[in-house]
């Protein structure tokens, strides 16, 4: 095995990472479900900073091929590690494996693992939390620290959603049925009993916690539509993290937290000992679930065991829906050299909307500058190092960009009113990179109108291109009628084939996505391994 990416004098954390299949009831409603070694909810995956980590990827899947992504990591040195398909590897088939081998470098953090092939994230996410030998903690002073892992479930299987957005008769997948805390939730009220009489295992998640004590909560949306609105009843909290970085820390009564991305707060445990709702809703869409329900335990409560809570009747009060209610805040800590945003060499802009194509085809394509991303038939950066690319265009329907070494490079995300004429807010994630988030902006971004670009920012990996205005209204507006933007800067440093994409998984796979092809002349040979996976059985 030919693993040159991992540290000689690091510690290695190895791990399993078998994704299988079975029926479960995330949400007490019985589905197919996808187990990761075996369990669902799966366990948080955990490393310190500077670990070498070697995974290995089993798919116990039936039907389907996959790919592991774990989201926010730079795979500095290990660009093969990435798991995006078709870009850094062809997906893996069913009954075959692959070790994803790196090291974490000097990432520290709230991050989280996914599958990444067609809708496979809806499904399979879990956890990743890079450790620092409890500095953050001391820094922060914080006691212990809890996993809140936010999501979305779908009764249909993503099977069934991918063949209504890639087939011929085009279908939406619509809203989600549930929303779930660290992989359960309750579709409506307590589970119901199964078909062998036994009660479903899940209901609503709790999180258990002491009094009078500092708690780190971190906070990761894994969903797949919603952008959400988080709080928890009787408490407030101190942002303190957001996607890996140290912030200067705010006190907030609720957080915003769209898909993909993370946050770190402090909840001090300093109220009656009882329970406390839990709630995430969904903000910026008007319709979708509104179960999104978990439970803060006192461990002193003495809480009857088997008791079932009450489930508060209203959700809490909706937060005005303005893209800066949390973005002003958000603010590097005061002396981090990471925070000082460069000057720009080279501004990109990426028009993205959805249009109507032939029927021929899939109905619905998202594209970026009018390109639609669909799978190369060959790994990009493998292609690349076998020297059969000869302009990165050659390799995808979609757009590839040429990035050089030390570039600093401008994103410009111009969204625009889908195919029926309705701005959306969107997620947008960039692989292989932390960003300097500079801002959006209504309608069209024009350079010479555009807010200065603040000297410091905060370091992040995903970001959101806002609605702004026409909010899944009635059509009011042509579809590619610009919505409104978001400014991002990156310094082309890391060697690799790395996606820019939507991170609402139903618009990816309908095309919502770029490639950078960044300093190839650097790309690190591919592991003995890639694109010929061994077998396995089960
Ligand atoms: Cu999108």
């Amino acid at each position: 095995m030919n693993v040159p990416v991992l540290n000689q004098n690091a510690p290695t954390k190895y791990f399993d990472f078998d994704v299988s299949e079975d029926y479960g009831a995330p949400d007490c409603v019985e589905k197919v479900i996808r187990l990761i070694n075996n369990e669902w909810p799966p366990k948080p995956m955990h490393v310190n900073t500077g670990d070498n980590v070697v995974i290995t990827v089993r798919n116990k899947l039936f039907t389907e091929s996959l790919t592991v992504h774990i989201h926010g990591l730079l795979f500095k040195g290990a660009p093969w590690a990435d798991g995006a398909p078709h870009i850094t590897q062809e997906p893996l088939p069913p009954g075959k494996e692959q070790v994803l081998s790196f090291n974490v470098g000097d990432q520290v953090g709230t991050y989280f693992a996914h599958a990444h092939n067609n809708l496979q994230e809806l499904s399979v996410y879990t956890p990743f939390i890079v450790h620092d030998d409890n500095m953050e903690m001391q820094a922060l002073g914080y006691h212990d620290e809890r996993i809140i892992t936010l999501s979305d479930n779908y009764h249909r299987d993503t099977d069934a959603l991918m063949a209504g957005l890639r087939g011929p008769q085009y279908r939406w997948t619509g809203d989600a049925q549930s929303l779930l805390t660290n992989g359960i939730g309750s579709f409506q009220g307590p589970c119901s009993i199964r078909p062998d009489g036994q009660p479903y295992p899940s209901s609503w998640s709790i999180t258990e916690v002491q009094p009078g004590r500092t708690y780190r909560l971190r906070i990761i949306n894994a969903a797949a539509l919603g952008y959400f609105q988080f709080q928890i009843s009787g408490h407030r909290m101190v942002v303190v993290e957001a996607d890996g970085m140290l912030i200067e820390p705010f006190e907030i009564e609720a957080l915003t937290i769209n898909s993909g991305q993370r946050y770190s707060v402090l909840l001090t445990t300093d109220q009656p000992p009882q329970d406390y709702w839990v709630n995430h809703q969904i903000i910026w869409r008007r319709t979708g679930p509104q179960n999104g329900w978990s439970l803060l335990r006192y461990t002193s409560a003495n809480i009857p065991f088997g008791a079932i809570p009450v489930v508060p009747s209203v959700l809490p009060p909706r937060l005005p829906e303005v893209p800066d209610y949390m973005e002003r805040f958000l603010l590097p800590r005061l002396n981090d050299p990471r925070g000082v945003v460069p000057p720009a060499t080279r501004q990109l802009m990426f028009r993205f909307r959805s249009q109507a194509s032939p029927a021929t085809e899939s109905r619905v394509r998202w594209t970026f500058n009018e390109r639609d991303w669909r799978d190369p038939v060959n790994t990009i950066m493998l292609m690349q190092k076998l020297g059969q690319l000869r302009t990165p265009q050659d390799a995808a329907h979609g757009q590839v960009v040429h990035l050089r070494r030390g570039e600093v490079i401008d994103v410009i995300m111009q969204g625009q009113t889908n195919q029926m004429g309705v701005c959306e807010d969107h997620p947008i994630h960039l692989h292989g990179h932390g960003f300097w988030d500079l801002g959006s902006g209504p309608g069209t971004f024009i350079n010479e109108q555009a807010p200065p670009v603040p000297s410091v920012a905060v370091f992040r990996d995903t970001t959101t291109v806002y609605a702004y205005s026409n909010l899944n209204a009635a059509a009011a507006a042509p579809p590619g009628t610009d919505c409104g933007w978001r400014r991002f800067r990156f310094v082309a440093d890391n060697p690799g084939a790395w996606l820019l994409h939507c991170h609402i998984p139903a618009h990816l796979v309908n095309g919502m996505a770029a490639a950078f092809l960044e300093i190839p002349e650097d790309i690190p040979a591919p592991p003995s391994d890639i694109n010929n996976w061994r077998p396995i059985s089960f």
